[in-house]
């Protein structure tokens, strides 16, 4: 019973929020690098190019880049099993259209990697997290244009080859599905968001194209990737918030559906192979032309995942609408497209930042997926964003994490033992503080590794441990047991 001996244990991040070092070593530039700086309510502006004066906060991250190995020996001081991390595109090809591949990027991976093994911790390594060469936003509009998908598909290729005897697991894009979750200029990230704006009528249809172009390029890096490293185990990697019904009126229920269809779809596509039906009838309702040929349709098929990966943080409310006329579900108010089928549940507690604590929800997650799927599972991200605060010990006490993590653990663990699901790994989100992905904010804190640096960038990037570093390692001694 318990979790399996061979559990993988361990955190995750993303390069784009730690490395720094974003002109070192030969580095292109990428759309998180010209993401301003936001927090206390203000947006996140992804501007056209460094403008001089605003606050780029991914061009330092916590400067990982120059202090990998101090870090990952902090990992392996708490039993790290695994650990997640993402290659920056713009180390390999810094501009995403280059011919050859950068020697120096290629190197700082296996370095890292090697580093990683002397420890016996297992990469697991996300090819796209949220950072498209800015060069490919700009010059091909990014995921838009066909070309790309060849280009995400040499730059996969080109890793999985390198790495091959060092990197067993690979995930494509992160939070693929985050693509069309929400159709705000943030969530176009990865596709280069620069040529878009929140109300552009166009947007639905652009993140629907470039969201299937990704999958293209995904499906297809799967089946190359096999080839080149028949040893290789692929994952697709989904952002999962289950959705309840605000209660039991069949309206409710239908629209909780109808919303785990629009947010959960690019997982059908990456375990089963085809579009779903339900996204080919929106597609129609709103008459989107998507551009997607019996070729790519093909190439869909043959490149499904081994393994299936999320990440959790909350679970989250959709109501049915007097005067909605589909069952398709809308997170946000948009022009043109009705006001927001999202409520609040009132059983659950928030943190800070208004993300629902539920821990039970990632006992139904995991149900729901390998219910479905029947697949491996890991879970990638999972964790409790917090304003720390250093005691006059020089220790943040930070028992709200535990819990949060401990509670979690639990679900996961009664969704092993007593519903069977199969899970390979647990890297919570994110074991060293770094950057927030939504808010660029320092202050926005993850880890069990403190980092003395804010959001006035003020601090020397000094790390020290957490109460709760003490707590997961323990953890992980005890592979789950004592908790
Ligand atoms: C996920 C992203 C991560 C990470 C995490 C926490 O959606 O994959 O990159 O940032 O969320 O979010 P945030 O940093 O905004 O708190």
């Amino acid at each position: 019973m318990g979790f399996r001996k061979d559990f993988l244990w361990g955190g995750a991040s993303a390069a784009h929020q730690f490395e720094g070092g974003w002109q070192e070593g030969g580095k292109g530039v990428s759309i998180a690098d010209v993401m301003t700086a936001g927090g206390n309510g203000i947006p996140r502006r992804i501007t056209d190019g460094v403008v001089e004066g605003e606050d780029y906060p991914n061009h330092v991250g916590i400067d990982f880049y120059h202090h990998y190995k101090e870090d990952i020996a902090l990992f392996a001081e708490m039993g790290f099993k695994a650990f997640r991390t993402s290659i920056a595109w713009t180390r390999i090809f810094p501009n995403g259209d280059d011919e050859e591949p950068n020697e120096e990027g290629l190197k700082f991976y296996d370095d890292l990697f090697d580093e990683c093994h002397k420890y016996n911790i297992e990469p697991i390594v996300t090819l796209c997290h949220f950072e498209l060469p800015y060069h490919i936003a700009k010059k091909y509009n990014g995921f838009m244009d066909k070309r790309v998908i060849d280009m995400f598909v040499k730059y996969s290729n080109t890793c999985v080859e390198r790495y091959k005897g060092k990197v067993k697991y690979w995930l494509t894009f992160n939070e693929i599905n985050n693509q069309t979750g929400a159709p705000i200029a943030h969530h176009l990230i990865q596709e280069g968001g620069i040529l878009t704006t929140d109300d552009n009528p166009d947007n639905e249809w652009m993140m629907y194209q470039s969201c299937v172009n990704e999958l293209i390029a995904s499906a297809k890096a799967v089946k190359e990737g096999k080839k080149i490293n028949p040893e290789a185990q692929f994952g697709c990697m989904m952002g999962f918030t289950p959705f309840y019904p605000e209660n039991c009126k069949p309206e409710n229920m239908v629209e909780a559906m109808a919303a785990m269809h629009k947010t959960e779809w690019p997982l059908e596509v990456q375990a089963n192979g085809f579009i779903p039906a339900h996204v080919e009838k929106l597609w129609e309702r709103h008459g989107y032309k998507i551009a997607l040929s019996d070729e790519e349709r093909e190439a869909l098929k043959e490149g499904t995942v081994d393994i299936i990966t999320f990440s959790y943080y909350m679970s989250r409310v959709a109501a049915w609408h007097e005067g909605n006329t589909h069952f398709e579900f809308h997170s946000q108010g948009i022009p043109g497209m009705g006001e927001s089928d999202e409520v609040d549940n009132p059983y659950l507690s928030k943190t800070a930042w208004g993300w629902m604590i539920d821990p039970l929800g990632l006992r139904w997650a995991l149900n729901w997926v390998y219910d479905r799927f029947h697949k491996p599972m890991m879970i990638v991200e999972n964790g409790f964003g917090a304003y720390d605060k250093v005691e006059e010990d020089g220790m943040v006490h930070d028992d709200d994490r535990i819990n949060y993590l401990r509670s979690h653990i639990e679900a996961m663990r009664d969704a092993v033992d007593e519903d069977g699901v199969d899970l390979l790994a647990y890297t919570m989100w994110a074991p060293i503080d770094i950057v927030s992905a939504s808010t660029g904010e320092y202050d926005k804190r993850y880890g069990f590794i403190y980092v003395n640096y804010n959001n006035n960038h003020e601090g020397d990037f000094a790390r020290s441990r957490k109460k709760s570093f003490f707590w997961y390692k323990h953890v992980i001694e005890t592979n789950g047991e004592d908790l």
